[in-house]
This record gives structure tokens, C-alpha cells and sequence, in this order.
């Protein structure tokens, strides 16, 4: 094949493994019109090097095979999701969301509402066919009243089916934006308005100044059932009326550097400060995976406990992880976390047979102990009826967790119990010495508990050693 000269996209397109310069959409869309403009303006501007577009899902997923800079595929909706990360990662990046009236106006509409309150460095090219394209034809938030389409097929109406959605009007609410605008690429006039439109956002973003939104109302003939030319007039005829064009803000002139929150580290300053430091975990084929699970009631020190397991870990250079689950009440809930010690990287956070398990209330007990491994180890607090058997070869440990914190007169404490009866009995391989430091770590902003739980582990590990281990 003849190599064609190109700018801003690809000489060929290789969608599909054939090497065409045709693209996939119907005659008389407009998905190709504002792919070409936004490709003229990021020539033009020579951002190009610097430009990701987040693809959408809809008509126009295939974007990356035409756009020659970054690309990335974000799922339904979640373009400006993804675009504000990469955003925050990528101070230099030129970043564009591309997104059609289903996946903007219906499944991500928050998450554009979101980026667009925070007024994340972007711009937003917003393609409202008043319908969903790609799969085939069922109503948008921007459908008409009275449009019919596959799923309003006696034509949209209000009473069950809302009204159309102005997301220009909405956005305009909102502090931040810096443009917002509706175009459309119905005609050729129209089409030279939407070519400023979209230059202006990504000016906007090349001088980093803000947030930028631009709906491009825009032809779909294949759902619409009429040919190219009608399909145009629709969107003069019907789309305007509901959808005016025009420039809703532009605050372009006045728009500031917007600067964080004074005495907030930079994410830079945050990760070189040591006080964060991590040590990273050393890889140790013969250090075997260790899954554990501790559960009881919201309240318990639960989820506590098992920070203090997973921070040891860490401190022995262990890969670690800690993942938690709770209720939705705030005290006497169920609470459960899941703690794996590995000496390699691990697969799955969450513990579904663990060979430790640790239970603080009945519910848990009954709920989880048919679950531990055959060689496992459960440690149960004595208040807690053992009315179900444990598997076979489960060895269960009695510990009076919560009776001996209220002797020793801290009721909080039953955890640092159950900690004490994991160093003894030694079923989490870990050193006493990191998993003390682990506790007493726990205390940094309560430094007067340290020692009173010092003298707490001294008695639980006196009852172990005279009542487990004898
Ligand atoms: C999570 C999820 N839900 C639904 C779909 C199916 N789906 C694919 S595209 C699409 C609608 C696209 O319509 P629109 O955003 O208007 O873009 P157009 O195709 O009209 O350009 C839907 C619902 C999907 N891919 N993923």
C-alpha cells in the first residue's frame, strides 16, 4: 500500500488485522467529523506528543486505531475517572475524555459530574447522538420526548421515562469549569463553530488552566432510520430546540493556576518522607503463605489486631497484606479482616480457608470454623460455646480474651490478648519482638497505653504458659 502522509493519525488503520484508511463508522456520522477535529487542533496546537484521549465504550471504542497518541481504553463511563488519573500522575499530559451520551450522560454521569466539580485539567468531548450507537438504538438520557427508539418504541415519554438531560445546563452549576460549550457538527457552518469550540478546550489545556466541556450534538442515521442527510436536519430541526448551541462560560481570561491546600506535601515530598517508608518485602521461597482470618464484633479490636499481624510482617520484610470487611453498624456489627504473610508475592487478599483463625464471638465461631484447614489453628475466647465441632485436625485453643482484660480492669484490651495467645502458641511465624513493635505502634497517638499494655501481654502470657502450654 502507498504511504498516505498523516499528521495526528495513523497512516493506516489496523483494525481488525486490515490495513485500511476507511474508518468503522456509517456514512453520515458525526463520531469521524470530531475525530478529525480534535486531530486538526491537537496538530495545530503541537500537543500531540503530550495528548491521551481516553477512549469510551460506544461507537467510538475504536478511537486508538486512529488517533497516532496516547490512548487509553477506559470501561463504560469511566472516562473522566480514568482521565483524572492520569491527570494526577501526568502533570505534563494533555488529557481528553471522549464520550458519548450513554456513556456520559447514563452510566458515568457522576463520574464526569465528579471530575467536572473538581474541575480536573481535561478536556471533555461530549458526542450527543440522542441515542446509544454501538448497540443498536435503545434511548439515551438525550433522547427527545417522543423519540422512538428500541426501548421506547411509542417514543420517550416523560411520564416514565424522565426528560431529556441538559448536561451543559448542569454543568454550569458547578464552580469550577473554565468552558463549557454545545456545538454540533450537523453542517458545515456548525462544523467550523464546533472546530473553535474544541480548540479552545484544548488550548485550555495546553496552558493548564482548567476544566473544559464541549457537547458536540451530532448525526446517528443508522439508529435513526433515515439517511445521512435527514439525520443532519434532525439534529438542526429537533436536537436544537431542546439542546441551544451556544458558549454557556468561558472563563478563559480570568482562569488562575489553581493552587492545593497550603501545608499539603506533594506526593513527592509524601513518599520521600522516611516516615512513610515502606521496606520493601524480600522474596523467600521457603517462607510458606500463611493465610489468617480474625473475626468477632465491630468494637473488639478486631480489625486492629489484624493491622498489628500484617504491620509485623512488614517489619520482617514479609510480602503482607491486611483486607477488611465490616457491617454496616458502627459498634456490635460483625467484623472480620484477613491477613496473608507470604514470602511471596501474594495472589488473593481475601482469606477463604484460613489455617489461622481467630474468633471473638459465637456468630464468627459458627460462622467460620468449618472453613480452617485441616493442620489449622483456631483460637477462640472462652466466652464463646463451641455447640459446632471443628474439622478434623483443627486444633482449637480456648483463650479467656475478653475475662481476663476485664480482671485486669481494661476491657478494651481483649485483643491484645488473643495478640499474646498468637506469639505464645507461635502460629504466625512471626518474631514476639516485631509483633510488640506492631502494638506498641498502634498506641503513637495514645502513647500512655504502651505500657499498660506491656504489663497486659506479661499477664496473658503468664495464663497461656500456665493454662495452654502445660
Ligand atoms: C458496564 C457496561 N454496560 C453496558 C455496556 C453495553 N454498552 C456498550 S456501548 C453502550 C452505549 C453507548 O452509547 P453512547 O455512549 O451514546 O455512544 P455511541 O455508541 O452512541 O457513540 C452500552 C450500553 C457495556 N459495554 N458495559
Amino acid at each position: 500500500m502507498k504511504t498516505i502522509q498523516t499528521v495526528g493519525m495513523y497512516p493506516v488503520f489496523n483494525r481488525s488485522g486490515k490495513e485500511t484508511r476507511a474508518t468503522h463508522y456509517c456514512a453520515g456520522c458525526g463520531h469521524g467529523i470530531i475525530h478529525k477535529l480534535i486531530t486538526e487542533a491537537m496538530v495545530d496546537l503541537g500537543i500531540q506528543d503530550r495528548t491521551i484521549i481516553v477512549n469510551p465504550i460506544g461507537c467510538s471504542v475504536f478511537g486508538y486505531y486512529y488517533w497516532d497518541c496516547g490512548n487509553v481504553g477506559a470501561a463504560h463511563g469511566r472516562a473522566s475517572a480514568v482521565g483524572t488519573a492520569i491527570n494526577r500522575v501526568k502533570k505534563d499530559a494533555v488529557v481528553i475524555s471522549y464520550q458519548g451520551d450513554g456513556d456520559l450522560a447514563a452510566i458515568g454521569f457522576n463520574h464526569t459530574f465528579q471530575a467536572a466539580n473538581r474541575g480536573e485539567h481535561m478536556a471533555v468531548f461530549f458526542v450527543n447522538n440522542a441515542i446509544y450507537g454501538m448497540t443498536g438504538g435503545q434511548m439515551a438520557p438525550t433522547s427527545l420526548v417522543g423519540m422512538k427508539t428500541k426501548t421506547s418504541p411509542f417514543g420517550r415519554d416523560p411520564l416514565t421515562m424522565g426528560y431529556p438531560t441538559h448536561v451543559c445546563e448542569i454543568f454550569n452549576q458547578l464552580k469550577a469549569p473554565v468552558f463549557i460549550a454545545r456545538v454540533s457538527v450537523a453542517d458545515t457552518k456548525r462544523i467550523m463553530q464546533a472546530k473553535a469550540a474544541i480548540r479552545k478546550a484544548l488550548e485550555i489545556q495546553r496552558d493548564k488552566k482548567g476544566y473544559a466541556f464541549v457537547e458536540l450534538i451530532s448525526p446517528c442515521p443508522t439508529n435513526l432510520g433515515v439517511n445521512a442527510l435527514k439525520a443532519a436536519q434532525f439534529c438542526i430541526d429537533q436536537m436544537e430546540k431542546e439542546y441551544p448551541l451556544g458558549t454557556f462560560r468561558d472563563e478563559t481570561a480570568n482562569a488562575e493556576v489553581r493552587q492545593p491546600v497550603k501545608g499539603k506535601p506533594s506526593p513527592k515530598e509524601f513518599f520521600e518522607d522516611d516516615s512513610h517508608q515502606v521496606p520493601p518485602a524480600v522474596i523467600d521461597p521457603a517462607a510458606k503463605e500463611l493465610r489468617l482470618k480474625f473475626t468477632g464484633f465491630g468494637g473488639q479490636g478486631i480489625l486492629s489486631l489484624g493491622i498489628c499481624v500484617a504491620e509485623a510482617a512488614r517489619e520482617e520484610r514479609r510480602f503482607t497484606s491486611w483486607y477488611p470487611s465490616y457491617g454496616p453498624e458502627q459498634r456490635g456489627g460483625s467484623a472480620q479482616c484477613s491477613v496473608v504473610i507470604s514470602g511471596s508475592p501474594i495472589g488473593s487478599p481475601a482469606v477463604d480457608h484460613p489455617d489461622v483463625l481467630v474468633c471473638m464471638n459465637q456468630p464468627s465461631y459458627e460462622r467460620y470454623i468449618g472453613d480452617v484447614v485441616p493442620g489449622g489453628v483456631a483460637i477462640v475466647d472462652s466466652t464463646v460455646p463451641l455447640e459446632v465441632a471443628p474439622p478434623e485436625g483443627v486444633t482449637v485453643h480456648r483463650m479467656p480474651a475478653i475475662d481476663l482484660s476485664l480482671q485486669l480492669g481494661v476491657p478494651k484490651a481483649a485483643n491484645t490478648m488473643m495478640l499474646a495467645a498468637l506469639m505464645k502458641l507461635g502460629v504466625t511465624g512471626l518474631q514476639r519482638e516485631h509483633l510488640l513493635n506492631a502494638l506498641y505502634a498502634s498506641f503513637k497517638k495514645k502513647p500512655e497505653l504502651v505500657e499498660k499494655n506491656r504489663v497486659l501481654v506479661q499477664e496473658a502470657e503468664k495464663w497461656i504458659e500456665e493454662n495452654l502450654l502445660k
